[in-house]
């Protein structure tokens, strides 16, 4: 997979993408990312990137023409499967949207800043818009990060125990029961003991009694409706 992320703070990004899994991930060739700097595309002698608001109100709207330059270039060089805005009124970002991106081939990501981009780019250019929660950021860096970390760590050779990202948080729409490691007692506090008994099938119902528990306790809107 190849993701090519467009931002005015490109340093944002190189921190989060060069450590642990996201490195792995790169150094197997299994994901590339490639970072471009959109200010060298901006107008005038300042590079400038933004501009105040038609019609009036606080804050700076991204100007269309360095956007569509950048993407215009990219584009030249590669098909993408995907066109991504990453924006708080975009789609809420889940687990199953990170599984289809996974699939995919080459994805641009727009990182916005300020009150966002003009609208005509998101017209002209944009396949999908994600949002990571409901909150404000103050660009979309963090939430790139966020989507890329998602994505390659779902990609075949990734991670190496092949089962381990099928058995996450969310999977299958339950949150994860709890884990344990040694000492089997620490400050009085006992491992479950089902989890020493080498009973795998018992192990497994028991986590999948506590996984269920768990989401009822903290996401009951993660369950299946009663019925
Ligand atoms: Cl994708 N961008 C920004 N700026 N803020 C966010 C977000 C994205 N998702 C949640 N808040």
């Amino acid at each position: 997979m190849h993701i090519d992320i467009i931002s005015t703070v490109p340093d944002l990004l190189s921190s989060p993408l060069s450590h642990s899994i996201m490195q792995r991930a790169q150094d197997k060739g299994l994901l590339t990312v490639q970072v471009h700097d959109l200010r060298p595309y901006g107008l005038g002698k300042h590079n400038s990137v933004d501009d105040y608001q038609f019609g009036g109100g606080a804050g700076m709207v991204m100007r269309c023409e360095p956007l569509a330059a950048l993407i215009d270039e990219l584009r030249a060089q590669r098909t993408y499967d995907e066109i991504i805005y990453l924006t708080p009124d975009g789609e809420r970002y889940a687990q199953r949207r990170a599984n289809r991106l996974s699939l995919l081939g080459n994805l641009l990501l727009i990182c916005g800043h300020y009150k966002g981009i003009d609208e005509r780019i998101r017209e002209e250019y944009v396949t999908l818009e994600i949002s990571i929660g409901d909150y404000v950021l103050s660009g979309g860096e963090l939430a790139a990060a966020v989507v890329v970390d998602s994505i390659g760590r779902l990609l075949p050779g990734v991670i190496g125990d092949e089962t381990s990202a099928l058995t996450d948080t969310f999977q299958d729409d339950l949150l994860a029961p709890p884990v344990y490691t040694r000492p089997a007692e620490w400050r009085g506090r006992a491992v479950p003991e089902i989890l020493l008994s080498g009973n795998t099938a018992a192990i497994e119902t028991w986590r999948e009694a506590r996984a269920e528990e768990r989401t009822a306790a903290r996401r009951p809107d993660l369950l299946p409706p009663d019925v």
